[in-house]
C-alpha cells in the first residue's frame, strides 16, 4: 500500500479514522490507488489524447513542438471539444435513464402493475400535471398519473426537432427560453441529444469546436429535462421533502443493530427498503441484533432517502469502501452509478455482503439480486434478509466505529423553502427573499454540487468557500456529495448559523427557521437533495426570475463544483452555465489543451449566455471570484447595498 498521511487525504475526522484501519491492515481504498496512479497523464490531464479510433491513441504536444494534429487530422481543439461533448453525453444519459427508470414507474403504477408503490404526493403530482398541461379537475388520478407519464416518456421519443422537451418548456422562464430557442440548444428528445452526441463526435463527423460546444450545450439541457422528470416524479412517488432533522458521518453505523447501507442514486428501491426495514425488525432482533434494522445512506441514493425520510447519511462518494471497514456494515446495497468497482474486493476481508439490484449496473464479487418493481417488497425482504444472515458472520473483535457524528437539518425541496417563507409571507412567499437580497442582508444565492475528487483534500474546499461565502451573507444551497460533505461537517446546523454566517444571513436564517417553527435558525447550508435534485435550485432561481420579470442569468446567482469528478458532474455544470449561471470548477477539466475551448466555455458562452465557467483550484480565491459575479448581478440588477 502506498503509505499516506490520512490527514491530507480527508478533512472527515471519521474517515480518517478508518483510513489508518485500511493503512493497518492493507485494504486499498480510492485513496491509496490515487497515489499508485501517479503521476497522471499529462496528455490525458490537458484533454490532448485522443482515444476516438482505432488509430489512436493519438497525442497532441501542448508545447507546440511536436506532433499538433492527430492521424485523421483533428487539431486540438477538435479533439478537446469532442472529448468533453462525449463526456456530456455519458452525464446526460446516466441522469435521464434514471429518469426514465421513474417515469416508467409511474407509467407501470397507473396501469395497475406495481403494488408497492402509490402517489404519496397528490398535491404535487397535480401541481406539475398541471404545469406540463394535463387536465385535472374532475379526473381520476390513475388517468392523471399516465397522461403525465405519457407526456414524460415523449421527451424521450419525440421526433419534431423543432418541439423543445415538455419539462424544459414548462418550467424555464420565458427569456430563457427564447435565448436557448434562439441558439438552437433546446432539445427535442433527451435520447436523441445523447446519440447525435455521440454521433457528431465519431471520427470524420463535426471537427468545428465551436459547433461542438453549442452540440454539447444543447445535450446539457437534454441532461436537465432528464433531472427535471426524475425530481419531480420522484417527488410525486415518494413525498416532497419537508425539513427533517437526522444524522451524519460514520458513527450513525451501529454495533447493535444489522447496518444496512443503500449507495447509488435510484429512491425506487430504496424507498421500498425504508418502508420494509421495520417489518423485518424482530427478525433482526431475533439474530442477535437488539436495535433491529438500521438503514443509512451512502452518495445520492443517501441523500434521497434522508431529506424524504431523514435516514441517517454514513458518507459521501469518496469514502464510500470505508464503512466496511467499520466492521460492522452487513450489507451494501446497489443501484446506479458513483459506485466504486472495489466494494466486493474490500467486503472480501470482512462479512459485509455487497448486493448489486440493476441488471445494467453489475459487479463481479457481488450477489446480484434482479430488482423488479412489481416485486418491490418482497425483493426487498430478500435484500434485508441477506443482512440479517450476514450480521450472524460478523468478527465482534474487528468492530472499530468512528465515535462521530453530526446532526443535520435536511430536507429544503423548493417547496419547502417557499413554505417556510410563506410564513413570513403567506401571500407572497418569495417577496421576503427579494427584500432581503435588496436590502443587503442576502447578497447573493450559491449552489454547491458536485462530487469528491482524490485531486483535492476531501470535502476541505466545499466548507472553506462556504464559510467565507456565508460570512460574506451569501445563502448557501447544496447538493449530492456536496450537501454530503455539509452534513459530515456539522453545516446543516443552527449552530452553524450562528457560528458562520454573517450579520444579515443570520438574521434572514433566524426569522423565517423561528417563524417557520423549527425553534432558532435555519441551517448554514440547506440541503436540497441528490444530484438530480440540482433541478429544484433551477425551480427555484426560475421563481425568482419570474417574480423580478428578469432572466436567470440577471439574479446574483452562482453555482460551484469545488471536487467536480464524474461525466455527470461535467453535464451540469455544463446547463448551469446554458442557463446563465457563473460556474465555478475547483478542479481544472481536461479542457486546458485547447485554447480555443476554454475561451468558448469562459468568454464566448459568457457573452452568448451570461453564464460562464470560472476554474479556480483555491478555496478563497474561489470565493472571491464567486463573490465578485454575484456583486456584478447586483449591480446589474441596479441593487447598490
Ligand atoms: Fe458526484 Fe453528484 Fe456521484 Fe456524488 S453521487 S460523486 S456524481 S455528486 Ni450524485
Amino acid at each position: 500500500m502506498a503509505c499516506l498521511d490520512c490527514n491530507t487525504c480527508s478533512s472527515d475526522p471519521a474517515a480518517v479514522q478508518m483510513l489508518a484501519v485500511a493503512e493497518a491492515n492493507n485494504i486499498g481504498t480510492a485513496w491509496s490507488r490515487h497515489a499508485q496512479q501517479q503521476p497522471q497523464c499529462g496528455f490525458g490531464t490537458t484533454g490532448l489524447c485522443c482515444r476516438i479510433c482505432l488509430k489512436g491513441p493519438c497525442r497532441i504536444d501542448p508545447f507546440g513542438q511536436g506532433p499538433q494534429f492527430g492521424i485523421c487530422g483533428a487539431d486540438r481543439d477538435t479533439i478537446v471539444a469532442r472529448h468533453l461533448v462525449r463526456m456530456m453525453a455519458a452525464g446526460a444519459a446516466a441522469h435521464s435513464e434514471h429518469g426514465r427508470h421513474i417515469a416508467l414507474a409511474m407509467l407501470h403504477l397507473s396501469q395497475g402493475h406495481l403494488h408497492d408503490y402509490s402517489i404519496r404526493d397528490e398535491e404535487k403530482l397535480l401541481v406539475v400535471a398541471k404545469r406540463l398541461g394535463v387536465a385535472t379537475e374532475g379526473r381520476d388520478l390513475m388517468t392523471i398519473v399516465r397522461e403525465l407519464a405519457d407526456l414524460t416518456l415523449h421527451d424521450f421519443q419525440n421526433q419534431n426537432y423543432d418541439e423543445p422537451c415538455h419539462w424544459l418548456a414548462a418550467s424555464l422562464p420565458a427569456p430563457r427560453l427564447k435565448k436557448l430557442g434562439d441558439l438552437g440548444l433546446l432539445p427535442h428528445n433527451i435520447d436523441a441529444a445523447v446519440a447525435q452526441s455521440m454521433s457528431r463526435t465519431h471520427l470524420g463527423c463535426d471537427a468545428d469546436p465551436t459547433n461542438l460546444i453549442l452540440g454539447g450545450l444543447r445535450v446539457a439541457l437534454a441532461d436537465l429535462d432528464g433531472e427535471m422528470l426524475a425530481t419531480e416524479l420522484s417527488d410525486a412517488l415518494f413525498g416532497t421533502p419537508k425539513p427533517i432533522v437526522t444524522t451524519s458521518n460514520l458513527g450513525v453505523i451501529k454495533r447493535d443493530a444489522v447496518n444496512v447501507a443503500v449507495n447509488g442514486h435510484n429512491p425506487l428501491l430504496s424507498d421500498i427498503i425504508c418502508d420494509i426495514a421495520a417489518d423485518l425488525n424482530d427478525e433482526a432482533i431475533a439474530a442477535g441484533a437488539k436495535d433491529g434494522i438500521n438503514i443509512i445512506g451512502i452518495c445520492c441514493t443517501g441523500n434521497e432517502v434522508m431529506v424524504r425520510h431523514g435516514i441517517p447519511l454514513a458518507t459521501n462518494y469518496l469514502s464510500q469502501e470505508l464503512p466496511i471497514l467499520t466492521g460492522a456494515l452487513d450489507a451494501m446495497v446497489l443501484d446506479v452509478q458513483c459506485i466504486m468497482p472495489s466494494l466486493p474486493r474490500v467486503a472480501e476481508c470482512f462479512h459485509t455482503k455487497i448486493i448489486t439490484t440493476d441488471k445494467q449496473n453489475k459487479i463481479a464479487g457481488a450477489t446480484h439480486m434482479d430488482f423488479q418493481e412489481a416485486k418491490a417488497s418482497e425483493n426487498a425482504k430478500s435484500i434485508v434478509r441477506m443482512a440479517i444472515e450476514a450480521f450472524k458472520h460478523r468478527d465482534p473483535r474487528r468492530i472499530q466505529i468512528p465515535n462521530i457524528t453530526q446532526q443535520a437539518i435536511v430536507g429544503f425541496s423548493t417547496e419547502a423553502i417557499v413554505a417556510a417563507l410563506a410564513t413570513i409571507n403567506a401571500a407572497d412567499p418569495l417577496q421576503p427573499l427579494v427584500d432581503n437580497i435588496v436590502n443587503g442582508n442576502i447578497q447573493g444565492v450559491v449552489l454547491f454540487a458536485g462530487c469528491n475528487n482524490t485531486k483535492t483534500q476531501q470535502d476541505s474546499a466545499y466548507i472553506a468557500i462556504a464559510r467565507s461565502l456565508a460570512k460574506r451573507n451569501v445563502l448557501v444551497l447544496a447538493t449530492g456529495c456536496a450537501a454530503g460533505a455539509y452534513a459530515k461537517a456539522g453545516m446543516m446546523t443552527q449552530d452553524a448559523t450562528r457560528q458562520y454566517a454573517g450579520e444579515g444571513l443570520k438574521s434572514v436564517l433566524t426569522a423565517i427557521g423561528e417563524s417557520a417553527g423549527l425553534g432558532g435558525p435555519l441551517p448554514l447550508v440547506l440541503h436540497m437533495g441528490s444530484c438530480v435534485d440540482n433541478s429544484r435550485a433551477v425551480a427555484l432561481a426560475t421563481a425568482l426570475a419570474n417574480k423580478l420579470g428578469v432572466d436567470i442569468s440577471d439574479l446574483p446567482l452562482v453555482a460551484s463544483a469545488p471536487e467536480a469528478m464524474t461525466e455527470k458532474a461535467v453535464v451540469i455544470g455544463s446547463w448551469a452555465v446554458a442557463l446563465g449561471i457563473p460556474t465555478h470548477l475547483g478542479t481544472v477539466p481536461p479542457i486546458v489543451g485547447s485554447d480555443v475551448v476554454s475561451q468558448l466555455v469562459t468568454t464566448t458562452a459568457r457573452d452568448l449566455l451570461g453564464g460562464y465557467f470560472i476554474v479556480e483550484t483555491d478555496p478563497e480565491l474561489a470565493a472571491d471570484k464567486m463573490f465578485a459575479a454575484i456583486q456584478e448581478r447586483r449591480d446589474g440588477l441596479g441593487i447598490q447595498t
